[in-house]
């Protein structure tokens, strides 16, 4: 956009503000200011993304459609200020009116969109992909309720429910007119027209009409606006005779009217598979409008739209896009299917098996008849093509349809051209062990993209100290190109940055501080090692070993007072899933715990805990700049990627972890001095697994500090968790510590003792820290989504020399 002044700026804020509200701007709340300088902010931005839209369409340029059942977008007034390039003149222009930005900000929603890792990583690359230059957008749905809001009632989690939309949603635009029918139930018939064509006839279906509601994704610095189109349900126009009860009406709603909660965790309810279809049949809808205006030839759908798919969620695509070309567009099997092919890719973002969606045969077919036909015809021709090739073995241990039930995963990759996992050890995993047999007949398919974050909102936004240090020393190119970051490195023995760099640090704790004391009423100190683990609460992720570990601390502390360590304190923050009630059991653990540690005067405040009520986007960016450790400990083997690892490495936590996920590649790059490992490797899990000869027990038994903490759990020295501690306890020492945190309990107290040394060393921990952001640079989302856009959606970025040269993480 053309620049703006000040006093401009001013102008036009005052004067929106008094048309929206009748009455003067120094009387409104914040709620109002944000509203009225959203509504401001679109007027900047509504030419681009028209013309963005307009140039796609008439250059005919190729278009990345990302499929998500998630998005995790945080707040956006910030974001689209930064990338429009006028955050400065704004936050100063109403500081001139006697506001703040800050404040202004918290007038608008977070919209919980997603659960955690796959829908963030969704915005983040929505992000990205406009940043890059890229023609990409978005599709979903639009929740009315996102995840729920987590309160702590003595201790337990209660959720509640996310009216996110209630005050509404400046960025979104309504588009009726691009509306769509998505169809459900009924009977289907297969019929031959008067050429002797067959095509199918429907029957009693229910029509719901699909409205997208537009958000724009705003580009950094190049006036690009893409699209993020959420769809909402509702009753058809002129048939709501056809939805007489209050029951069938309700039925429409329930479809978009809230996220399932659950994170790696397969939701099996008939609700859920409405939902998934409901927005994939969408999507795809829209594009095949669009297609059909630039009036090409369907062979050349590839050229033109590529469909990605963010875990198997939207699989469905698959099934509807074949169906649109074989029914109303009458295309021949195979055509469509070369075309299906070709327009679709797959990430997989988990090998846990709790998660891999598998639907009955009746749901499906009672639901979807047709895509169910669909779906039953391509696995027949998958298994008549494949056991002359493979064999019936191998082949029938490929099939998408089994013991009745049909089986996301295989869906997708057979139905699409490209199968990626989100880290190295994780697409290792895939390949090697999980979906070995389909890598046995596509080893083209497969291929890794580890994952990345966007430095414009987890640095730039949440990080202004740390943003103008690194300005200030390595000038500002970092920010359209953070390789840059490693410039940092030059400096790593400049003790005056490094003190510098802690004081950021120092600021950045106290401001999370203050909200601690303030919303929690507990007082911690700026100067303690902030330790942070924030994350969904699931028994893989191993928050319980961190709290092995604030155990044994307590104990160590309270035989001798006069132990000479750092004051720590133990951040964190994480939501279970509602039903998941062994993770719930741990939220109820942590809480007790910081009861008994944070009450007890013996301790002095060397220990503190800090458990924050509904963690999300906005919490993660006030947390994660007050970070000093980053715990990345889950199992090795079992977290696909992680991305908070990420986020706190660029400001310059330092990581204490397991060899997991996408923190293999960190410790690759940041060097073995610079990160805190400990544990069992993947292998070592394997040969343990393999030899079942892992015996919990005998750990128990046999190491004194685990017997002390493991008791701790059942012998009344938690006050408040009988039934929590006997399960919690019986599941590491009675049902054999599945995770192996008894295992790695030793190693991870050493690793800790490590970080207390080092910690006390002010010059040594600083230097880490830099080297940390300084290494921080490959994991930007815009190299993740270059690599991308090059290997697997074959689109290149529309603004030249954006990111002029990258080395993208391999
Ligand atoms: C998550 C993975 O657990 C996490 O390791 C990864 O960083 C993230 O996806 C982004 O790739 N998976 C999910 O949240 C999920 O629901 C089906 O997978």
């Amino acid at each position: 956009m053309e620049n703006i002044s000040i006093q401009q700026f001013k102008k036009e804020y005052v004067k929106k503000f008094e048309q929206l509200y009748a009455y003067r701007y120094d009387e409104g709340s914040s709620r109002e200011h944000f509203v009225a300088l959203g509504e401001l902010v679109r007027n900047y931005y509504m030419n681009n993304w028209k013309s963005t839209i307009d140039e796609y369409k008439e250059k005919e340029t190729k278009q990345v459609f990302y499929f998500s059942m998630e998005f995790l977008p945080g707040r956006m007034l910030k974001s689209n200020l930064l990338n429009l390039d006028i955050l400065p003149v704004v936050e100063e222009g109403l500081r001139e009116l006697g506001l703040d930005l800050d404040e202004v900000s918290m007038g608008e929603a977070d919209p919980a969109l997603g659960n955690g890792g796959l829908g963030r990583l969704a915005s983040c690359f929505m992000d990205s992909i406009a940043s890059t230059g890229l023609a990409g957008h978005g599709n979903g749905i639009r929740y009315q309720y996102g995840l729920f809001k987590q309160k702590f009632i003595d201790g337990y989690q209660v959720e509640l429910p996310e009216n996110w939309l209630r005050n509404g949603n400046v960025w979104e635009v309504r588009k009726e007119n691009k509306a769509v029918i998505v169809r459900f139930g009924g009977q289907v018939y297969m019929d031959t027209d008067e050429e002797g064509n067959l095509y199918p006839r429907y029957e009693n279906t229910k029509n719901i009409l699909a409205v997208p509601y537009d958000v724009p994704q705003i580009g950094y610095h190049n006036g690009i606006v893409n699209n993020l189109r959420l769809w909402s349900a509702e009753i058809p126009y002129g048939e709501e005779y056809l939805f007489r009860t209050e029951e069938e009406r309700d039925e429409v709603k329930q479809i978009t009217e809230v996220l399932y909660p659950d994170d790696s965790n397969y939701e099996g309810r008939l609700l859920r598979l409405r939902q998934e279809y409901f927005f994939s049949s969408a999507g795809v809808q829209s594009i095949i409008r669009y297609f059909k205006t630039l009036d090409e030839d369907w062979s050349l759908l590839p050229d033109k739209i590529a469909i990605h798919i963010n875990d198997t969620h939207p699989a469905l695509v698959v099934p509807e896009l074949m169906r649109i070309l074989i029914d109303e567009e009458e295309l021949t099997w195979d055509q469509a299917w070369e075309i299906t092919k070709k327009t679709i890719s797959y990430t997989n973002h988990t090998i846990l098996q709790e998660a891999m969606e598998r639907w009955p045969i009746d749901m499906l077919e009672h639901l979807l008849p047709r895509i169910y036909h669909i779906i039953a015809e391509i696995n027949r021709r998958h298994i008549e093509k494949k056991i002359p090739l493979y064999g019936e073995e191998l082949t029938y241990r490929t099939t998408i349809i089994e013991d009745g039930q049909v089986k996301m995963a295989n869906l997708a990759i057979i139905g699409s051209h490209s199968i990626n996992g989100v880290a190295k050890l994780h697409t290792n995993i895939l390949i090697n062990e999980t979906l070995h047999d389909f890598y046995l007949m596509y080893p083209n398919k497969f291929n890794n993209k580890t994952n990345g974050i966007t430095q414009r909102r987890w640095v730039q936004l949440s990080n202004p100290g740390l943003t103008s240090l690194l300005d200030d020393v390595i000038g500002t190119d970092w920010k359209s190109n953070p390789e840059e970051l490693i410039l940092l490195k030059a400096h790593v023995d400049n003790s005056e940055l490094l003190n510098r760099l802690e004081a950021v640090k120092l600021e950045n704790k106290k401001r999370f501080a203050k909200y601690v004391k303030d919303e929690m009423g507990i007082e911690i100190d700026p100067n303690a090692i902030f330790d942070v683990q924030i994350k969904r609460l699931h028994a893989y992720k191993r928050q319980l070993l961190n709290v092995l570990h604030i155990l044994d601390r307590y104990s160590q502390i309270k035989e001798n007072p006069d132990i000479d360590i750092p004051k720590r304190v133990f951040i964190f923050g994480a939501k279970a899933a509602p039903s998941y009630h062994y993770a719930k059991q741990i939220i109820k653990l942590i809480n007790a715990v910081a009861d008994l540690v944070n009450n007890d005067t013996d301790i002095k405040d060397l220990i503190k805990i800090v458990f924050v009520e509904n963690y999300g986007v906005s919490l993660a960016e006030l947390i994660i700049p007050a970070a000093d450790i980053s715990e990345q400990i889950s199992l090795a083997g079992k977290e696909a990627s992680g991305t908070s690892n990420m986020k706190l490495m660029a400001n310059g936590a330092l990581t204490m972890a397991t060899m997991d996920g996408a923190t293999i590649e960190i410790y690759d790059y940041v060097g073995k001095e610079n990160i805190y490992i400990f544990g069992l490797k993947n292998n070592d899990v394997k040969k343990y697994h393999q030899n079942q000869s892992y015996n919990s027990r005998n750990i128990y038994e046999g190491n004194a500090s685990i017997k002390r903490v493991l008791n701790m759990l059942v012998d009344g020295s938690i006050p408040g968790i009988y039934h929590e501690g006997q399960d919690i306890f019986n599941s590491l020492v009675k049902f054999n510590d599945e995770y192996f945190l008894l295992k790695d309990f030793d190693s991870y107290i050493q690793a800790h003792k490590q970080a207390d040394k080092d910690y006390q060393d002010r010059e040594k921990w600083n230097r880490m820290a830099l080297l940390n952001v300084a290494n921080s640079g490959p994991f930007s989302s815009d190299y993740t989504i270059l690599r991308y856009a090059d290997e697997i959606w074959k689109i290149e970025p529309q603004v030249e020399n954006l990111i002029s040269s990258y080395t993208p993480v391999k």
